[in-house]
């Protein structure tokens, strides 16, 4: 498995490094050490392995016009659902793609799968180049067996005009049989009108029983780019154990300096491969290249999961696809800082995504890629959880990070979302001393990245939560 980029995935090593002291408070992590008693398993969304994942669009054709330009409705739209499906494909090896389904479009409200197996072609045409970097990327086939058609002319439509009898779709029908294969959360991320999730639901309610429509609903975990048909909040409404994060903050994923048209053609559409190739430089003009991609936080998010800097059942930690607060005990809304939640993780990103860009064409040993980061003993995907005494020190350790292609690695560690009262010392050290609060109760939220000297650079994450008492 050399040439498997899941290695800083690694079973979660005992945390026998893991520990502090001040004042003669010593705090542990690993067993046998009572000064400090292992956090309750609250939160452990990651499991380890890929997450499954049903990814909804509404994306146009390949060769869409730009929806501020002149041209035929059915070929218009907002071209950057095509730029999210090219850079999720370039990761569907940090996945299960249970699905892809085609909803309504935003221009003339037709559903197309043509148009998401027109960019799985070119996938193909990369695929093998890709397998050289990790093994555990989907066949093409594969992928085309799991994309399914809704229905037209259900985009902006309330749910009343979108669900009910006789609006069963492919898509539909086959979002319930993957629920009930089931043996783990199935995420459901949509870029345009969730309605084909809602159908399903919407059928499972009427055709079962209470005891069996609940057990449907805790399989799910729904993430929504706004409510672009009437069935987003009927499912809120209507399921409220529905676990359903609704971004309305996506434009953080905009461009903000460097990511323009100029960018795009050196790092990804020109020689970068057929997958690349069919980024549009576009979105709503011709004249706005960049990277827009205003769907990509629903699939980053279950990412940021894969790369150990996130928990996918704890939203309010934030990553990749955003930071979000509580509206009620399975629903979530975006934080206060809205897209600068997303938009604050857009260089390592997208350095990120110029790196699977080269992974397209490049062999193993001419490409960089990502640093296996390790905090205080503990690999894996999982946030590390702590408890340790008011006003002690915590020892923070990156040692045993490491990196495939033996590149100079740096480190950083901070507190996000900013904490009160606790403070970091050797902050861009391996080995750097987090001092606690002086109150108990406080819940302290660190992150470690650690970047690697390659090219494009490349970031790894692990999380940390320690709980003041
Ligand atoms: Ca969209
Ligand atoms: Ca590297």
């Amino acid at each position: 498995m050399r040439h498997n980029a899941r290695l800083r995935k690694g079973t979660l090593a005992l945390a026998t490094a893991l520990a502090l002291t001040t004042g003669g408070t010593v705090a542990y992590a690993s067993e046998g050490h009572s000064a400090v008693k292992p956090a309750p398993a609250a939160h452990h969304g990651n499991s380890g392995d890929r997450p499954h994942v049903i990814l909804s669009t509404d994306m146009p054709p390949v060769n869409g016009i730009p929806g501020g330009e002149a041209g035929a409705a059915d070929q218009k739209s907002d071209l950057d659902d095509v730029q999210t499906m090219v850079r999720f494909l370039a990761y569907a090896d940090d996945f299960h793609v249970d699905g892809l389904i085609a909803s309504s479009g935003t221009f003339a409200n037709y559903a197309n799968k043509q148009n998401i197996l027109d960019v799985i072609n070119a996938y193909g045409q990369v695929y093998p180049n890709l397998k050289l970097h990790d093994a555990n990327y989907p066949t093409p086939d594969s992928l085309r067996a799991v994309t399914k058609q809704g229905r037209d002319g259900t985009w902006g439509q309330s749910a009343t005009n979108v669900l009910g009898a006789g609006k069963d779709s492919e898509a539909s029908d086959y979002i319930i049989s993957v629920i009930d294969n089931a043996t783990t959360p199935v995420w459901f991320v949509s870029g345009g009108g969730p309605r084909e999730l809602g159908q399903a639901l919407w059928k499972v309610q009427n055709t079962r029983s209470a005891a069996e429509l609940n057990t449907f609903v805790s399989k799910i975990r729904a993430y929504f780019i706004d409510d672009q048909d009437g069935s987003a909040a009927w499912m809120r409404n209507t399921f409220p154990g529905l676990f359903v994060i609704t971004n309305k903050c996506y434009w953080g994923m905009a461009n903000t300096g460097p990511y323009d048209g100029t960018w795009l053609k050196n790092n990804v559409t020109t020689g970068h491969g057929a997958l690349g190739a069919d980024y549009p430089l576009s979105h709503w003009t011709y004249n706005d290249q960049g990277v827009y991609e205003g769907d990509s936080p629903d699939f980053l998010y279950l990412l940021s999961g894969t790369q150990g800097l996130s928990d996918l059942d704890d939203p309010a930690l934030g990553g990749w696809g955003g930071r979000f607060q509580q509206d009620a005990p399975r629903q979530w809304s975006c934080a206060p800082e809205g897209g600068a939640a997303i938009s604050r993780w857009e260089d390592a990103r997208n350095q990120d995504f110029a790196n699977r860009m080269d992974w397209a064409v490049k062999p193993y040993e001419q490409a960089n890629h990502n640093p296996v980061a390790r905090l205080n003993g503990h690999g894996g995907d999982d946030v590390v959880h702590l408890r340790a005494a008011a006003g002690s020190t915590v020892r923070l350790r990156a040692d045993g990070s490491t990196d495939p292609d033996g590149n100079t690695l740096s480190y950083r560690w901070y507190q996000y979302p900013t904490t009160a009262g606790a403070t970091i010392t050797g902050s861009t050290s391996k080995r750097a001393e987090l001092v606690l609060p002086d109150v108990p109760g406080t819940r302290v939220d660190v992150v470690l990245e650690v970047t690697d000297d390659g090219s494009p650079g490349l970031t790894s994450y692990r999380r940390l939560i320690v709980d003041v008492r």
